[in-house]
Formats: structure tokens, sequence, C-alpha cells
């Protein structure tokens, strides 16, 4: 039968490299998902290097492409998935087309990565938080934020573990039925490590617990697109592995670090005789051509426990 969930991803598009829908369209396509995207920038590189030449879609030109694909009844689908948005009118386009799918699909998962920064930076303009708290977290169904994002919607800082856990708890209850923090670093321990966190309220959890941490040793250099290619991949294995809150999770990071743990060695030579910041950054996209095998079949080594 012809029976592949059905995703529309809205993200960067780069022509070199690995971010945005260049690090979510292939491994949902290798993992059986039929793949519609919609590129929100078209960009040679991602913003990391030193020259960045492109384009941006404004909100109408989004918009235009619905109105196309709505002509022509092609707005049937499962998932909808989001990344790095870089204005406020593009974000409120979004919140229409969340919209206008649930219209065809009452069951539409969306999928929401709400970028905004890291490590106390905020990336994206001033308005974006508050826009993402108050009409796109009620939208989602999966959210996946990094710490600095949950802190951002949650208007205080997450700090321990307990935190963490309320964290989730609040972010459930204004909408989303799953909730992964990506990244966490609890005050005062060891910085040898990062911590995924995630919650579920989904009725259906049979397996396993609902709410669960997992230790993420540190791999050392820092990549770009790992957030991306791991919305995409909790995406993925919460589709395969329903009512497996734990199991999704683990399959989605051994996933992602079997990639990046391939990619830091083969970028290690170049790194080490420090070039210059456009070679470093190429030698660290991501090899997920190379180790798409990897995205197939997990070697799961971490393990989630009950948080
Ligand atoms: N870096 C490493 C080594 C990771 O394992 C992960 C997530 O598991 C990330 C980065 C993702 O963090 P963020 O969502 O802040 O990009
Ligand atoms: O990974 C997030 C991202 C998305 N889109 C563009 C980027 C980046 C990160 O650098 O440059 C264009």
């Amino acid at each position: 039968g012809n029976s592949a969930p059905r995703v529309l991803s809205i993200q960067s598009h780069v022509v070199h490299g690995y971010v945005g829908n260049r690090c979510a369209v292939f491994p949902l396509q290798r993992l059986g998902f039929d793949v519609d995207f919609i590129n929100s920038v078209q960009f040679s590189n991602h913003t990391g290097y030193p020259t960045v030449k492109g384009g941006v879609l404004d909100g109408d030109a989004l918009w235009e492409l619905l109105e196309g694909l709505q002509k022509n009844d092609l707005l049937q689908y499962d998932y909808l998935v989001t990344g790095y948005i870089g204005s406020l009118s593009f974000l409120q386009k979004i919140v229409k087309v969340v919209e206008v799918l649930r219209r065809h699909n009452s069951n539409l998962t969306y999928v929401c990565d709400p970028v905004m920064g890291d490590e106390g930076k905020l990336y994206v303009p001033g308005d974006l938080p508050s826009a993402y708290r108050d009409t796109v977290v009620p939208l989602a169904s999966i959210l996946t934020p990094n710490q600095y994002e949950a802190e951002q919607l949650l208007g205080s800082p997450i700090s321990s573990f307990e935190d963490a856990e309320r964290a989730c708890e609040t972010l459930l209850a204004r909408g989303p039925h799953t909730v992964v923090l990506t990244s966490f670093s609890p005050e005062n321990a060891d910085a040898s490590a990062i911590w995924v966190i995630a919650a579920t309220s989904q009725q259906q959890q049979g397996q396993g617990s609902s709410k669960v941490k997992l230790r993420i040793p540190h791999i050392e250099g820092s990549f770009t697109g790992t957030g991306d290619l791991l919305t995409a991949l909790l995406l993925a294995w919460l589709h395969r592995l329903p009512g497996d809150l734990p199991g999704a999770v683990e399959h989605a990071i051994a996933g992602l670090q079997g990639v990046l743990r391939a990619t830091a060695e083969s970028c290690r030579p170049l790194v080490a005789a420090s070039g210059t910041r456009e070679q470093v950054c190429k030698a660290r996209e991501l090899c997920l051509i190379q180790n798409q095998g990897l995205l197939e079949a997990p070697d799961i080594q971490l393990r989630a426990e009950p948080l």
C-alpha cells in the first residue's frame, strides 16, 4: 500500500552543508517518510561561515505556496515540522499554516522546534519569544526546545532536574503532548555531559516511563545542525515507537551521536591544523550521507532512565 506518513517540513535550505531542511528531509526520507518541503531561506551555506549569500522567503510567498497546494487539494499531511524562523511575520503565517493543515487533518502532529537561541544568547528578533509562547506553543504537538529556549518560554531559569521536570509539566499543560528538552546542563553538575529530558502526556504510554532523562557525554567541537537533525529524528522515532518515549529518545539520540562521532573523527585532522573559519565550518559539516545507515539502525549505547 501507499501508506508512508506524509510530512511538510518548513525550514532553511543551504546549497552546501547540513542545517534546516538539509538535515531533516533526507533523514526523514531514509526513515520512510514522504517529505514535502518549503525552503524558508535559500542560502549558500549556514550563517557560521564568514560569508553568506542568498535570499529569504517572506510570509506572503509562503502563503502563496500554501494556496497553490490548497487549490490542488494537496494539503493532506500527517506531520508539520518547523525550525529556525527569522521574523515575526513568517511565524504568524506558520500559525495560519497549522490551522489550515488541521482543517484538512484534525490529527496533524505539529513538531515545533522553537529556535530562538542558545547559551544565553537570543539569535532571532526580540518579538519572537512572546509569539512562540502565546500563539505557537499552544498549537504544537511535539515541542523540542533547548534549555535556553525553554527558559525563554517559561520566563524562569531551569537549574535543577526538579526545575526541568516542572518546566516540562508546565509546557505540557500549555498544549503539546510531548516535550523534549534537547540540551540541559544542571547547575553544579559535571561539565562533561549534557542531558536530554523528555516528557509526554500521551495516554498510550505502555512500555516505559512518561518522563525520562538521558545523559550524553560531551563530544568535542561544536557542530551546526545538530538540533535540526535531532528534531527530525525525534519525529521519526516517536512515530515508529508509539507509546515508548524512552525507546524513541534512545533511537533518536543514538542516530545523532553516531553521525556526530563519525563527523568529529573525519574532521579532526583539519580542525587540529587550525584552518581558517570557513575551512573549519566546512570540515564540521555533518556527514549525513556517509552515515545514513546509522539513522536507520542506530547503535544504542545511551539509555534513558525515569526522571
Ligand atoms: N550537541 C550534542 C553533542 C548533542 O548530543 C546534542 C543533543 O543531543 C546537541 C548538541 C543538541 O543541542 P541543541 O538542541 O542545543 O542544538
Ligand atoms: O541550524 C539552524 C540554522 C538554520 N538555518 C540557517 C542556519 C542555521 C545555523 O547556523 O545558518 C540558515
